[in-house]
């Protein structure tokens, strides 16, 4: 009930479900539910609608997001009668618009408010929850629906001595409803976040002295606010539908077109004109999206954070100031940056100081102000800014029992296991709205909250028509999710530094990225596929039968899928459709167009002899260190038709670089020009020219390992046998990436993995077809599984990748070679493909795998 209604509205205690908070996530549930038919309540803590924009009512507080996209879309009417004030609305703005939806759309009667939910307990025979709540209602229902919000818990102020102050105490997020005048008062301010820079500044303009204890200097842009500009507005009026579709098909749910320029690849005046256009904006999706590689590249991201900083050292004029609000430590846009009005230069006002924490740390509050550093300052407020248990706090401070009595906080006890971040296993018929596993705090809310309640309503629709009264995720489908959402955060730069998306800024919290990485748009996508797919690791019962599609969503490494996806977009022509001359020249134009790898200290080009006395051509990549060095005879990949001593450059100098070794990358022969035994037997004739060369050549003598990619791997595998057969060069080890070792069986990744993922089964058969008739193929030249022996061959390391259509001969020649009492070290690079790990500076997973790789190569040589 509405607090000035007075009448109890809503008092069935079953019902088909029970949601929590009435926040926008509330509301529009409201809506869809209604819509649908179900029976439902909604307990709301709060004495009114709003959610986040009921609680923070501290001065200054605005949403981040331009404000008319931080709209409903669901009621078109809304965008047609809602006039938004300003480019960023302040709270009361924003809460009146909830509340003018809630009364035009007649939701107040299903909500019960002051109602805060204490806990819910699954009943496996009944198939339903019962809710608890603090007033002492207890509502049974088929589903219940967490739309809590994800920064709507506060965190304890984890300071000494807070419990002493006798003074005015305001905590940001639970701000006074009647507001706090600050008029002649001496004020502190703990905490820099978002609400702290959008309040310091309106403080000061009231309070007598403000002293704001920073721990961590954040990023913030000017949001220029003022009237909605017309620019803003045109689009949406022009075509609203259009506009509000491509919102959900955008990485953060706001239309903006994604930068196709790299920070590294412009002039520096061309950076900071585009760096400057960005700033202009005052919008946090165009400051942290002027270059493509902001995000995932150190060196653009520093670029971009220095300019930042200089903005800060050209606002606040005390220089020793300025140089403590410019953050350092970690990079641009891996705390939530903040938007702010007047921030910076609040702090060119006498009356306002900076204390660092870090230099200054609080021993105590006191009855009357606080002791930092060696001096203590008194107070006659103090404002806590400190955040919020971000994500999982409110969720988990419901006591939610599951199936067996698993409790959510204990499952969750080292992070949040769960499904899409809408489900979790053992908590059937359980639904959370933007919770961590899905891109909620990263991206526009509202649109992340309407497709949220679509989901879900639309599934529990689904469900209905068919008779199915429990859902619940799978284990498969479960690890899965999760697996990927740290994929994805181990290909960022956020994940090193402690914020609140990292659960960083809560002591003892597990440090686990919380939102999902990949975007509103991929995560839809993922979420419309699992629907498509029949709901895809998802287990559904009722009397209408059993329905479990088990499986996971996304199972090749993030990036890994981001190029896949973009190659099949491009519809390319099959290589095997083509010529040997025409792959060769399409495979040397798409070569042209990558990153070309780190530096090395130098490349020398030259020729040596190959098996029948013709010259092949050899690229030596030297290393910035002091030689002479250990050398690596290099063979690239191809399919022996394709490729050349050059093409594997960006990979090759990895290498070089990462492990300190010389690599002589050599071209042989290639197929259908030369066939088998050709490439093999240069790669031997190689190998030794090299071993013969090897000082001149600046090489270590003894110091010598084969390696090669592909096709790349078997001429190497087959030039270590002979070495082994022929007496010398002796190898240190060789290191086989991806290697073809059998011609002779189809193994089942061949057809398992044998479309889809850039190298074909098909492909595969036509690069055999090339080179080697079927009788030549059982030869150890042409497969080197098939050798006698592989015993008193050198350390080997074989890697593999889980979606190539080679793993399985991989995975063989690995395990032979170890019944043969070799030496081998087993890569197997989990959600990779045959090419991906070789992709330098495009795969940014694969750069692990090539760190093991060169950690081998130092050990061959150690
Ligand atoms: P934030 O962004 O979590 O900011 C909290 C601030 O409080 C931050 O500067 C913290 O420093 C600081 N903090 C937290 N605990 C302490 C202690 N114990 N001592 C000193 N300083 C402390 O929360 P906000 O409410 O500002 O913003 C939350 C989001 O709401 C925002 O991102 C928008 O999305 C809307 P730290 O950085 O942890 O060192």
């Amino acid at each position: 009930m509405r607090p000035d209604q007075g009448v109890v509205m809503t008092s069935a205690n079953d019902v088909d479900v029970v949601v929590a908070g009435a926040g926008f996530s509330g509301l529009y549930l409201v809506h869809r539910l209604r819509e649908a038919g179900f029976s439902f309540r909604v307990l709301e803590s709060g004495g009114d609608v709003g959610g986040t924009w009921y609680w923070n009512r501290y001065p200054g507080a605005r949403c981040d997001i331009p404000t008319t996209d931080y709209t409903y879309s669901w009621d078109p009417e809304l965008d047609r009668e809602w006039t938004w004030s300003e480019k960023y609305a302040t709270q009361p703005e924003i809460l009146s618009y909830a509340q003018h939806v809630a009364k035009k759309h007649d939701m107040y009667p299903h909500i019960t408010f002051n109602t805060r939910v204490k806990d819910a307990q699954w009943d496996d025979s009944t198939r339903k929850w019962t809710v608890r709540t603090e007033t002492g209602e207890a509502i049974t229902c088929r589903h219940y629906v967490m739309a809590t919000g994800c920064l709507s818990v506060p965190k304890d102020p984890d300071i000494p001595g807070t419990e002493n102050f006798a003074g005015g105490v305001y905590v940001t997020g639970r701000w006074p409803h009647e507001g706090v005048d600050f008029t002649g008062r001496r004020v502190a301010v703990i905490g820099t976040g978002s609400s702290g820079i959008q309040s310091i500044p309106l403080i000061a303009e009231q309070a007598s002295q403000v002293t704001v204890f920073q721990r961590t200097p954040n990023f913030s842009v000017p949001a220029f606010n003022g009237p909605v500009s017309e620019d803003r507005k045109a689009p949406l009026l022009a075509d609203r539908d259009a506009y509000r579709e491509s919102a959900k098909w955008t990485r953060g749910g706001v239309p903006l077109p994604p930068s196709e320029v790299s920070a590294l690849a412009v002039t520096p005046e061309q950076r900071r004109e585009m760096f400057e256009a960005g700033w202009k904006r005052g919008e946090l999706f165009s400051i942290l999206g002027i270059f493509m590689d902001q995000s995932t590249n150190r060196e653009a991201n520093d670029l971009v954070s220095e300019m930042i900083r200089e903005k800060i050292r050209a606002t606040v004029k005390d220089p020793v100031t300025a140089e403590l609000l410019c953050p350092k430590t970690y990079p641009f846009g891996t705390k939530r940056p903040c938007l702010d009005t007047n921030y910076f230069d609040t702090y060119n006002k006498p009356h306002v100081r900076l204390v660092d924490l870090n230099t200054s740390p609080i021993r105590t509050i006191t009855s009357d102000g606080v002791t930092f550093g060696d001096e203590t300052v008194q107070f006659d407020d103090i404002v806590y800014a400190t955040g919020f248990d971000a994500m999982t706090g409110a969720i988990v401070s419901v006591d939610i029992t599951g199936r067996n009595g698993t409790t959510l906080k204990k499952k969750w006890e080292h992070g949040p296991l769960q499904y899409l971040g809408l489900m979790s296993t053992e908590f059937p018929n359980f639904f959370m709205i933007t919770g961590p596993g899905s891109p909620s705090v990263l991206s526009n809310m509202m649109v992340s909250i309407e497709q949220h309640v679509d989901w879900v309503t639309d599934t529990l629709v689904h469900m209905r028509d068919n008779g199915l009264d429990m859902i619940e995720p799978t284990d498969t489908a479960e690890a899965g999710w999760v697996r990927h959402g740290a994929e994805f955060a181990d290909i960022s730069l956020m994940k090193d530094t402690n914020s609140w998306y990292m659960g960083a800024n809560v002591p003892g919290k597990p440090r686990v990225m919380l939102p999902y990485l990949g975007g509103v748009d991929g995560y839809r996508r993922a979420c419309n596929e699992v629907v498509e797919r029949g709901y895809l690791g998802f287990s559904m019962t009722g009397p209408g039968g059993k329905v479990c599609n088990d499986g996971v969503i996304r199972s090749v490494q993030p990036d890994v899928f981001i190029v896949l996806d973009m190659m099949s977009q491009m519809g390319l022509p099959p290589m095997e459709s083509m010529t040997p001359e025409g792959a060769r020249e399409f495979s040397n134009a798409s070569g042209a167009m990558r990153p070309p790898g780190p530096e090395v200290g130098e490349m020398v080009d030259g020729t040596l002899p190959g098996a029948d006395g013709s010259p092949l051509e050899y690229r030596l990549y030297r290393p910035a260190t002091k030689g002479p060095h250990p050398v690596v005879v290099y063979f690239h990949g191809g399919g022996w038709v394709i490729g050349s001593h050059v093409s594997d450059e960006p990979m090759v100098r990895d290498l070089c670089v990462r492990s300190g070794a010389m690599f002589v990358s050599v071209n042989y022969r290639h197929a259908p020009e030369a066939r088998f035994p050709a490439a093999a037997e240069d790669g031997y004739a190689a190998l030794t020219w090299v071993n013969d060369h090897i000082t001149e050549l600046g090489g270590i003598p003894g110091k010598i390992a084969v390696a090669g990619w592909s096709a790349g791997g078997n001429v190497a595998a087959v030039a270590a046998q002979l070495a082994r057969d022929n007496n010398g060069p002796a190898l240190c080890g060789q290191l086989l990436l991806t290697p073809v070792t059998d011609g002779t069986k189809e193994y089942p990744s061949l057809s398992l993995n044998g479309e889809g993922y850039i190298l074909t089964k098909s492909l595969m058969d036509w690069f055999w077809d090339n080179y080697a008739d079927r009788k030549d193929r059982s030869h150890p030249k042409a497969s080197p599984l098939k050798a006698a022996s592989l015993a008193g061959l050198p350390p080997t390391t074989v890697v593999t990748a889980q979606f190539d259509p080679l793993r399985d001969e991989g995975n063989a020649y690995a395990e032979a070679l170890r019944e043969a009492g070799v030496k081998v070290t087993h890569i197997q690079a989990g959600g990779h493909i045959h090419t991906s790990i070789s992709m330098v500076g495009v795969i940014l997973s694969g750069e692990k795998h090539r760190e093991k790789m060169a950690e081998s190569i130092r050990g061959f040589f150690a």
